[in-house]
């Protein structure tokens, strides 16, 4: 029996994806190369030492462990600049009336991200009391796909992880709630997700019913 839902943040209930984007474009332009929308793909889940890793390999670049540190703390803060402005308008189609469904059936919740500024960007959609649980990127020791932040909330809600049902939008995350051991919901594109045990275009698309009839 399912007992618990657990969401990633970007991509699932905010679209943060665009600005991590706009901000890792900008620090690879300024060190001389660009990245594709492509190459984002690859970034989402993924946590903020390991992106760069990717995206300096991507330009050819062997850096040291202090710059890479000021590199990631450069792109931070461009990426707060964009994150600072959002507002309760930035929660995703559909969000909403899922969330209401989801408490009208009984069920926890947990938000399971690897972004250390999740915490940060609940408070800016007034989203925090939305969840039972908030496993973010300052609890976790591995980014997506490790299992580790979805295994998190599970022991914070006192749930086993075949009682609960993973919301992700990005490959390392769907593989991260595979290995979990738990019911996995792709939100994005079929041929992409291919891991994932159903696949929608986004929540505005699912019932927590329909949900339910095929996690159960
Ligand atoms: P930060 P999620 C992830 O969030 C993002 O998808 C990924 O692009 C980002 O690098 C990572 O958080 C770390 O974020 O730099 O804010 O700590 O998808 O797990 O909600
Ligand atoms: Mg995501």
């Amino acid at each position: 029996q399912i007992k618990a839902f657990l969401f990633d943040l970007d991509g699932v209930i905010v679209d943060t994806a665009i600005y991590h984007y706009q901000a890792w474009k900008r620090l690879a332009n300024e060190l001389g190369f660009d990245i594709s929308v492509e190459f984002n793909e690859g970034l989402k889940g993924v946590s903020r030492m390991e992106s760069l890793d990717l995206i300096l390999a991507h330009g050819g670049l062997t850096l040291s462990g202090e710059k890479k540190n000021e590199l990631a703390a450069q792109k931070n803060e461009w990426y707060l600049e964009l994150v600072s402005r959002m507002n309760s308008d930035d929660i995703l189609p559909g969000v909403a009336t899922f969330f209401s469904q989801v408490r009208k059936a009984g069920l926890q919740t947990a938000l399971g991200s690897v972004s250390k500024n999740a915490p940060l960007i609940l408070e800016r959609i007034g989203m925090t009391e939305a969840f039972d649980a908030i496993i973010d990127g300052t609890k976790i020791s591995k980014g997506k796909p490790d299992p580790e932040v979805f295994t998190k909330g599970a022991e914070e809600l006192e749930v086993n992880p075949n009682e609960c049902v993973v919301f992700e939008d990005a490959v390392a995350g769907v593989e991260a709630g595979k290995r979990a051991g738990m019911f996995v919901v792709g939100l994005g594109a079929a041929h992409v997700l291919i891991q994932a045990d159903l696949v929608a275009l986004s929540l505005e698309n699912l019932t927590v019913q329909e949900v339910l009839s095929k996690a159960e």
